[in-house]
């Protein structure tokens, strides 16, 4: 289908000619090539059966580490002007500490140099969830040591790279790592324990703080942290008490840490049945609070609950057990929604980027992630995913909207590059703008690659 070339047009006069404009991926979604590197926790999980929606692991994912040049090229050729990637722990340093691994450094000397070939700036996230098994074993983010192992290898990665690369994320989403992976237990490493969940949420955030800290002692330029926020809608008085729990829990919590106000009273009141916080002191706030230059924010829907509702059917990563303390509430998403059974309300990113520079004043803001999963047609004559192009077309509108309204915002990323394993939905969801087919590794740019192509080339 052609591109409407007036709708790109629309969207990319609005864009200033510096901004940011990037596909993103991260390293166990995308590299495969699992052997040449240590375990991580998603090794682990993903190989339990029932854990993953249809059996999928590491490998092949995208056998990205086999394309580097292809894959690269084919940024450049969507006229993308950055690319936000993420390293793998365990394929730096395969127990986690200790040893470093040559060949894993020197996977990413060729993302990196390649980027940079280019003309692309590389945006690094240092820990995209895959934790070293090894770390796990050692009792992972529960340990008070994680953030020791964390900054070394922060430290590390600073070191080799820092000629090179300015801008690095310590965490992506550590509300998932937290609360997926804790709570819910719908992520590695699975466990069902919302003290623990607790815990591992504030121990992540000191490490993040320790790790923004080792990236400035190596003179990095811009260390930074990427969360996921989103707007929670209450769709009734009922439930309002509720509401404010699940956004101190997906919102507060994260901002008012970094901000330095500690942790909200309302949240640690409203779990105080669940963990007396006694792991939480002064030298941890004071670390979490370390300054970032950027913020980023992964934004894909709101949150709507009510007091009552109808069966909504699967919501991924939406639901009481995700949160600490809330019960008894419906989360009651709108159509039109995606595949993941979440609600497209692209108003909802305008919100989040004003309360997040509300709350977090001073921080210039990156929308690090927005997509969405479908189901894609395809046909002999290519990929016809326009609910996606209209995805990304009504949400970069809003974040522009956001940034007329005085948001400091200074670049998108779409997520995702490429279809690729989508965790514990494996590949049921796909969420590139380039279709990879799982058996043969062919790259096919769908509607949406070719609508952002039209929209980037006209900015940069
Ligand atoms: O695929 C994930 C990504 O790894 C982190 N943010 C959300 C995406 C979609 O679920």
């Amino acid at each position: 289908m052609a591109v409407d070339t007036q709708r790109a047009e629309a969207l990319s006069s609005r864009i200033p000619t510096d901004f940011v404009l990037g596909f993103a991926t991260s390293s166990w979604q995308i590299e495969g090539s699992s052997h040449t590197r240590g375990r991580s926790i998603w090794d682990d999980f993903s190989e339990t059966p029932g854990k993953v929606l249809d059996g999928a692991t590491a490998d092949p994912a995208c056998d990205h580490l086999n394309h580097i040049s292809e894959d690269l090229d084919l940024i450049r050729d969507l006229g993308a002007n950055a690319y936000r990637f993420s390293l793998s722990w365990p394929r730096v340093i395969p127990e986690g500490t200790g040893s470093v691994s040559a060949s894993g450094l020197d996977a990413y000397d060729r993302i990196v140099d390649g980027v940079l070939e280019r003309g692309l700036t590389p945006y690094a996230t240092l820990y995209h969830w895959d934790l070293p098994s090894a770390l796990q074993d050692r009792g992972g983010w529960l340990n008070p040591d994680s953030h020791k192992w964390f900054a070394d290898y922060v430290h590390l990665v600073a070191e080799h790279f820092g000629d090179r690369v300015d801008t690095f994320a310590t965490l992506n989403e550590p509300w998932v790592s937290a609360f997926l992976g804790y709570a819910a237990g719908i992520h590695a490493p699975g466990e069902k324990n919302a003290a623990a969940s607790l815990e591992v949420f504030y121990r992540l955030m000191v490490a993040s703080g320790h790790g923004i800290q080792a990236l400035k002692a190596a003179g990095i330029k811009n260390p930074g942290l990427v969360l996921n926020l989103t707007t929670i809608i209450a769709e009734d008085d009922d439930v309002s008490e509720q509401a404010q729990l699940i956004d101190g829990l997906q919102n507060r919590i994260f901002l008012d840490l970094l901000a330095g106000r500690g942790l909200p009273e309302d949240v640690v009141e409203r779990t105080s049945s669940i963990t007396d916080w006694s792991f939480v002191n002064d030298a941890g706030l004071a670390v979490a609070a370390e300054p970032l230059t950027w913020l980023g924010i992964n934004y894909y829907t709101p949150t709507r609950v009510a007091s009552s509702g109808t069966d909504a059917g699967k919501i991924v990563g939406q639901g009481d057990s995700v949160y600490p303390g809330v019960s008894g509430v419906n989360f009651v998403p709108r159509n039109p929604r995606t595949a993941m059974g979440w609600e497209i309300h692209a108003p909802s990113l305008t919100s989040t980027l004003l309360a997040t520079a509300e709350r977090l004043p001073g921080v210039p803001l990156y929308v690090t992630e927005n997509g969405g999963a479908f189901e894609d047609v395809v046909s002999a004559g290519g990929i016809h995913d326009g609910d996606r192009v209209d995805y990304y077309d009504s949400h970069l509108h809003a974040a522009l909207d956001a940034k007329d309204q005085g948001v400091d915002l200074r670049g998108y990323f779409a997520w995702s590059l490429f279809d690729n394993l989508e965790w514990a939905e494996g590949w049921t969801k796909r969420f590139g703008v380039v279709r990879v087919d799982a058996d043969s590794q062919k790259r096919t740019p769908k509607d949406s690659a070719l609508f952002l192509r039209e929209v980037y080339r006209s900015v940069s």
